[in-house]
């Protein structure tokens, strides 16, 4: 691990298996810009992951927990400063200002290199820079891209390895000309000659910027989750959907399952919500009693990257290799298959540590235990947290895992060709005005669904809570493009299928967060979404009724399966029914909408627009 020190920075001494001199050069280029004290090409074996993590626990970053309860798991907690993604201060750099559109934050790219440049000169002092090769997919997958990230972060190493292809397997990939996106990340918190250090370095500044021409990415000063896991968000979304846009596919955030009848018709549906929405919950479902023989099985939880195959249609990979979900509200009930995942070999983020070295957070157990050190390392008992409203985790606290864990994870999930899907699903937290679920008539009504699609924001992003922001395709924060033209790819993708002859997925609209008078969710969610799923792989299969309204075709009381569940007509009247005062301000917060995104919108999502309005208004 230790280089001689030669002027202030480390020689690179690549190991021998890396030929890609273009790599080299470039970690040396980053090396003498960030001086860095030392440079360590991550292998990524056991044996490096195990050690970074002992000396993380040396550093007081990480908390090795009782390995009788919580084999080979670990607890990081972050400064209270740096707890999720920052999205105002998230850039896309393209020369013009327009191809970032008025959905993401622009800079010049020469202005931004210019500011980058100062902040990164330097910012590794005292530290290591690790190089991290991963393949964002099965490595040699047609469907696959590679990157490599450079990090002083060695939290963020451990994380990589978990939830990316990373190691040097990633090399005979790339040979000596391969093509990689190139990431580099700091905490911005370099160390003077002898300075102690902080169990979590940040630095209050805080950049994540993406080149989307040159295909860069550049993060400073936060070391977490998407923030500074540069394969997630930056790379698989941001990055990937402008390669989409250029190269004919689609990089959405959105999971992939896998829904399997008694009779062993199998379906794959990809469905997007926005971040804390229950992602992970719905590839993991349990379906309830009633739905024996069915059953769900993971192929992603987050991102899906979708090609047309020979046969036209379009096929799903998950480009991750782990879980990074939201820990509170996780529990044996509302996602059983989660805590079998979270057994062993773990790594928690930002939850509280019981008195016996294992974890709890907000909706682990209906009771909480008499005495935890919450995620700030302070005690917390519920009489503490009654007085002072104190939370033992955090509301954005986050657990990474390794997909292999998952009990139920579809047998191709990690199949390089990917797997057919057949349906795509949007859905918002809305606690009015959205239905349970909405089929779009066609694929055009089916972009306009996705085009407006609101949502109350959660604290996976530093900001206000809970106020209903249009989160288009759940990709506001995630769009690497103008977000008018990345409707517009949508339109062209669904164009391409047809003129190839392939059958189009159905598009459904969901919402499992309508709320009653009483403030509380109608609809019991979890388990008891695969009553929605069924009705969907019915209406695919042609099977099934429905009633239309304004908005496309939902289901009438009749046509879901209720067996095992007590549900009133009068609580499905609650979250199905369309208010036309609620939908006239829904359509005027869509014109708001179409006003910002002026600039290359489709002209067939406002005529979509226009025809529905003209239908609510008849
Ligand atoms: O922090 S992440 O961006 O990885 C999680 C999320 O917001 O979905
Ligand atoms: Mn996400």
């Amino acid at each position: 691990m230790n280089q001689p020190v030669m002027g202030g920075v480390p020689t690179v001494n690549a190991p021998s298996y890396v030929k890609h001199q273009k790599l080299i050069n470039w970690v040396a280029e980053v090396a003498a810009l960030t001086k860095p004290e030392r440079i360590h090409w991550c292998d990524g074996s056991q044996e490096e992951y195990d050690k970074l993590c002992a000396l993380m626990v040396a550093a007081g970053t990480m908390k090795k927990l009782n390995p009788a309860k919580r084999p080979n798991s670990y607890l990081a907690c972050s400064d209270p400063s740096d707890v999720a993604r920052v999205e105002d201060r998230t850039f896309i750099c393209s020369e013009k200002q327009e191809d970032a559109g008025p959905t993401n934050n622009w800079m010049a790219p020469a202005q931004m290199r210019a500011t980058l440049h100062d902040l990164f000169d330097g910012c590794m002092r005292g530290r290591t820079l690790y190089v991290m090769p991963f393949s964002m997919g099965p490595l040699g997958s047609p469907i696959a891209h590679i990157g490599v990230e450079l990090s002083d972060s060695p939290y963020v190493a451990v994380n990589m390895r978990i939830m990316t292809r990373m190691g040097k397997a990633v090399y005979e990939v790339l040979g000596s000309d391969g093509e990689f996106v190139p990431c580099v990340h700091s905490v911005g918190a370099p160390l003077a000659a002898g300075q102690q250090d902080v169990a979590w370095p940040c630095n209050a500044t805080k950049y994540i910027v993406h080149y989307p021409e040159t295909r860069e990415i550049w993060s400073f000063g936060s070391g977490y989750g998407g923030n500074a896991l540069l394969g997630k968000k930056c790379f698989a979304l941001r990055i990937a959907s402008t390669m989409g846009r250029a190269q004919g596919w689609l990089a959405e955030h959105m999971l992939i399952l896998g829904v399997e009848s008694p009779q062993g018709e199998k379906h794959y549906v990809a469905a997007a919500f926005p971040s804390a929405c229950g992602k992970t919950n719905f590839a993991m479902l349990i379906p309830p009693k009633a739905f024996e023989g069915w059953k769900i099985t993971t192929i992603g939880d987050d991102i899906a990257w979708i090609k047309p195959g020979a046969d036209g249609r379009l096929y799903a990979i998950n480009p991750e290799a782990g879980y990074f979900g939201v820990a509170p509200g996780t529990n044996q009930k509302t996602n059983f298959n989660c805590m079998a995942t979270l057994a062993d070999n773990t790594i928690f983020t930002n939850v509280a540590m019981t008195d016996d070295g294992d974890v709890w957070w907000e909706g682990l157990s209906k009771e909480a235990p008499a005495h935890l050190i919450d995620w700030q390392g302070k005690d917390w008992t519920p009489e503490i947290a009654r007085e002072t409203g104190r939370k033992a985790a955090h509301p954005n606290a986050r657990f990474t895992v390794s997909a292999t864990q998952n009990p139920v994870a579809d047998a191709a999930w990690n199949d390089p060709a990917g797997v057919p899907i057949s349906a795509f699903i949007f859905g918002g937290r809305r606690s009015t005005t959205i239905p349970l679920v909405t089929e779009a008539r066609d694929w055009v009504e089916g972009v306009y669904m996705a085009a407006t699609m609101g949502s109350e924001t959660t604290a996976a992003a530093v900001g206000q809570m809970g106020v209903v922001r249009r989160d288009p395709f759940a990709m506001l924060p995630f769009v690497g493009y103008n977000m008018s033209d990345y409707f517009q790819h949508w339109l062209d993708m669904g164009e391409k299928i047809r003129a190839a002859g392939a059958k189009l997925p159905h598009i459904f609209c969901v919402n499992w967060f309508r709320t009653g008078a009483d403030g509380k969710f109608v609809w019991p969610g979890f388990g008891d979404n695969m009553r929605v799923l069924k009705w969907m792989l019915d209406r695919i299969a042609g099977k099934a009724g429905g009633v239309e309204h304004v908005f496309g075709t939902s289901p009438r009381y009749g046509d879901l399966s209720w067996d095992g569940l007590e549900f009133s007509q009068q609580q499905f009247e609650d979250i199905t029914s369309v208010d036309k005062s609620a939908w006239q301000a829904e359509f005027g917060l869509h014109r708001e909408l179409f006003d910002k995104l002026a600039y290359h919108l489709p002209q067939a999502l406002a005529e979509t627009k226009q025809r529905l309005e003209g239908r609510l208004n008849a």
